[in-house]
C-alpha cells in the first residue's frame, strides 16, 4: 500500500465528473487499498478517487467508531437507489477543505448499490454518519464538495481562506 497526496481546494481536478469504472481489476483494488490507507492516515472517514487525482468513480470509507474494529467498504460506481424523505444535519468536514466544518442537510438513509472489491455487484442500507458519509463520497464523483450545500456567503469565506493559503504556501513553501 501507499499514501497518496491529497487536493486541496481550490482546484479544477475536484470538481469534474469522474468516469464509470469498467471492470474491479488488480490496479483498482490497489488504487482502493491506497486510498483506504490515505484515508486512516489523514485520519479521516472517507476518500474519493478525485481526491487523489484519479477521476475514476472510486470510494472508500470507513465510519466504525475508534475503540470498535475497522467496517472498510470499498466501492466502485456508487449509485444511490433510494433515499429517505427524512433528513438529518450532520456537521462535515473534507479532507480537501481542511481545517473547515458547516452543518449539512442530507437525506438520513440511504440504499447504495455498487460494485465491491471482487467485482460483484452489491447492496447496502446505510444510516447515520454512514449514510452521510456515502454521499458526501458520491458528491466528490460529481466534483461536488460539502460548501456547495451551505450559503454562498460561507462557501465564500472558506474557499476564500483556503485559497490565500496556497498562495502563501507557493510563496514560502515549508
Ligand atoms: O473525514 C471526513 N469526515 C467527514 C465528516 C462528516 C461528513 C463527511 C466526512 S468525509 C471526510 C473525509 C473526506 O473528505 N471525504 O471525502
Ligand atoms: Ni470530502
Amino acid at each position: 500500500m501507499a499514501e497518496l497526496p491529497i487536493i486541496v481546494a481550490p482546484d479544477p481536478r475536484l470538481a469534474r465528473p469522474a468516469k464509470p469504472v469498467a471492470k474491479v481489476d488488480d490496479s483498482i483494488r490497489k488504487l482502493m487499498n491506497d486510498m483506504l490507507e490515505t484515508m486512516y492516515l489523514a485520519p479521516g472517514i472517507g476518500l474519493a478517487a478525485p481526491q487523489v487525482g484519479v477521476l475514476k468513480r472510486v470510494i472508500v470509507v470507513d465510519c466504525a467508531k475508534a475503540d470498535d474494529k475497522p467496517k472498510p467498504y470499498k466501492m466502485a460506481n456508487p449509485e444511490i437507489l433510494w433515499q429517505s424523505e427524512d433528513m438529518m444535519v450532520q456537521s462535515e468536514g473534507c479532507l480537501s477543505l481542511p481545517e473547515h466544518y458547516a452543518d449539512v442537510e442530507r437525506p438520513a438513509e440511504v440504499r447504495v448499490r455498487y460494485v465491491d472489491e471482487q467485482n460483484e455487484i452489491r447492496e447496502l442500507h446505510a444510516k447515520g454518519l454512514l449514510a452521510t458519509c456515502i454521499q458526501h463520497e458520491i458528491d466528490h464523483l460529481e466534483g461536488v464538495l460539502f460548501v456547495d450545500h451551505i450559503s454562498t456567503l460561507k462557501r465564500g469565506i472558506i474557499l476564500r481562506k483556503l485559497a490565500k493559503t496556497k498562495r502563501l504556501n507557493a510563496s514560502a513553501p515549508v
